[in-house]
């Protein structure tokens, strides 16, 4: 079968390279289920990425960006209502609500499939089936995993052909018999006989499901990032730390980046920020020390499996950015703004008069005119009127990582890069310190399991208010939160009975403020102070002095050279205000109040053991 496309009645017809029964048999149950026109089987070519855009442009969905100044480049704009991720309509359905635990919602799984069923039921009416073969992480790897989305949304076909290993190859992994996570989208919102279809077509209601016990995934109602490019969030996220739970490794919500030193030594290092809180920034960092180099695996998501040595390997499990865009600069990113050049989906930002893309601190100066992200026109005298923007604040740049002027060359490697530390950081105005270093594996999980941030817009909800954020897997945990503390611990015993190094573990926060509410630290390229002691803490070559939740450094064991920074500013960012710890306690206690149920009794012991010395 060499003709993919099918009109009229939609048929199944398989091409010949897919061979594999059970998902030719699932695809035909859910096309039975969802009715849609056509079905379509996505081969991954640039041939196939150009025509489904093309056929978007047609539709409204996208416009292309002016060739000359964007190559290959293009802007969609989606529904006002459908811009961020729906936490609190992503649902875990595992049999026991135990087992997704009080962070999630939860739903048993009869129910919600009894919920969603009729709601599926002709959802694809009048649209195209998209079948998206992908896989996380490189194609064949040990450490990677395959899925198929099948989705009534071009751009989500398009998206996920930056963001996975998308196309025909993936088949030739899957084989006759390979295992795959089942994943369904649908934006919807069937259309009737002769009906007009809308340029972002979505509902009102929104349904984002995962069924960890049987490995599935249920998207209705958005076509918007986390919730339609099921291969990120839901799959790489929310089913994957089941399977790691259940297979011994670990899915999670960080960045892994490469740091070489100008002695040639490199390690690697994961590091988790909750959303918007700068990991895309911190993977591309330029260092503000010379001779010191930074390279990209990956900027929001790692799979970390144990290798035969004891050691713990990583790899990214996707292929490019979705990144946020408001804010992005050549001063904040420039290896970030160095990618998006060409080839590259926006969604969400301002269209500038020439054809071109602006967003909020884009550069100084705003374009006199341009359409923003809504479709009206905007004008910096309009804003300061109106306080309307030009991208809507969660707008999003798709991009292939290939794109990234500092990729690591071992960013596709299949055997992973081996993690000599974690980073846990959050935003926090006050309390918590720039960098603090744990003094066992214990003490790195109670830190990680009890970081907390202050919100963004990366999902919709209040913004700016402190939110326990546990190894910023909040909004990502497919299980129950306790069980995943007592994951990690369980991990860092097996490191240790198999004689290797266990991965040092820190906690960051780039976000002091100062009286007037100003950002103390400068961050983006002079973080690679912190990163360079850390190296040299795991070298055995840096001193630091012990307080009571951890090891930091004196002004005097940072490298300053260029940086007029003070040690007045220093001690603002590093001081530990006795009164703030207590309350930050206390919270703790209420976190682990609410997660009693398993809770691992290491951290409780953690915990007073810090109380004790507070207080001491
Ligand atoms: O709004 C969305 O759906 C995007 S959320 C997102 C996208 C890329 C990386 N991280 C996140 C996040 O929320 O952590
Ligand atoms: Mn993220």
């Amino acid at each position: 079968m060499n003709q993919p496309i099918m009109q009229g009645v939609a048929a199944l017809n398989a091409p010949a390279y897919v061979k594999h029964q059970k998902l030719i048999n699932w695809i035909a149950d859910m096309a039975a289920l969802t009715k849609p026109d056509n079905i379509y089987w996505c081969d991954g070519s640039q041939e196939e990425y150009d025509r489904l855009c093309a056929q978007m442009v047609a539709a409204g969905t996208m416009k292309k960006l002016n060739e000359a100044k964007r190559p290959n480049s293009y802007l969609a704009c989606s529904d006002p209502s459908d811009v961020a991720r729906v936490e609190d309509r992503t649902y875990i359905c595992s049999t026991n609500k135990e087992d997704a635990g009080p962070t999630n919602n939860w739903m048993a799984p009869a129910e919600m499939r009894a919920t969603l069923n009729p709601m599926f039921d002709g959802c694809m009416r009048g649209r195209t089936m998209y079948v998206v073969p992908f896989s996380m992480g490189p194609l064949g790897s040990p450490i990677a995993h395959i899925g198929v989305e099948l989705s009534d949304s071009p751009y989500v076909a398009v998206n996920m052909r930056i963001m996975t290993r998308m196309g025909k190859a993936v088949y030739d992994v899957l084989g006759t018999d390979g295992d795959f996570v089942p994943c369904v989208h649908t934006v919807g919102a069937p259309l009737a006989e002769g009906q007009a279809d809308v340029a972002w077509p979505c509902n009102n209601t929104k349904y984002i499901v995962h069924y960890p016990e049987t490995r599935e995934i249920w998207s209705f109602g958005s076509g918007y990032g986390g919730n339609a490019l099921l291969g990120k969030k839901c799959f790489a996220l929310r089913i994957a730390s089941t399977m790691g739970r259940d297979q011994g490794w670990l899915a999670e919500h960080m960045l892994i980046l490469g740091v070489e030193s100008p002695e040639g030594k490199k390690h690697y290092v994961a590091a988790a920020f909750p959303s918007a809180c700068g990991k895309t920034n911190f993977a591309m960092l330029i260092p503000a020390i010379k001779g010191w180099k930074v390279t990209t695996i990956g900027d929001d998501i790692a799979w970390i499996k144990p290798g035969k040595d004891g050691r713990l390997y990583a790899i990214n499990p996707e292929a490019g950015y979705f990144g946020v865009a408001p804010g992005t600069n050549t001063a904040t990113n420039s290896n970030c703004m160095a990618s998006l050049t060409a080839n590259t989906i926006f969604t969400n930002v301002g269209l500038t008069d020439d054809g071109d893309v602006w967003w909020e601190g884009m550069s100084k100066e705003a374009p006199a005119h341009l359409i923003d992200w809504q479709g009206k026109d905007w004008t910096p005298e309009i804003a300061k009127e109106t306080g309307r923007k030009a991208a809507h604040p969660n707008a999003r740049f798709t991009v292939a990582a290939t794109q990234n002027p500092v990729i690591d060359a071992a960013w596709d490697d299949p055997a992973g890069v081996p993690i000599s530390a974690f980073i846990f950081g959050g935003r926090r105005s006050t309390t918590v310190p720039l960098v603090t270093e744990a003094r066992n594996w214990v003490e790195g999980v109670y830190m990680a399991a009890t970081m907390g941030s202050e919100t963004t817009a990366a999902a919709v909800g209040q913004q700016g208010v402190v939110r326990r954020d546990p190894f910023a897997m909040l909004p990502f945990m497919g299980y129950n939160m306790s069980d995943y503390f007592q994951h990690w611990l369980d991990m860092g015993k097996k490191i240790e009975a198999a004689g290797a190094t266990q991965p040092a573990i820190f906690c960051v926060n780039w976000f002091r403020t100062d009286d007037n509410g100003k950002f103390v630290w400068p961050g983006f390229g002079d973080n690679m102070r912190v990163l360079k002691w850390m190296l040299e803490r795991i070298e055995g070559q840096a001193n630091g002095v012990e307080n009571i939740f951890g090891l930091t450094p004196t002004f005097a064991d940072l490298t300053w050279d260029g940086l007029d920074f003070t040690q007045a500013q220093f001690d603002t960012i590093t001081s530990i205000d006795k009164a703030a710890w207590a309350a930050e306690l206390a919270l703790h206690t209420e976190l682990f109040e609410k997660l009693a149920y398993h809770l691992p009794v290491e951290l409780e012991v953690t915990r007073a053991a810090l109380e004790k010395r507070l207080t001491a």
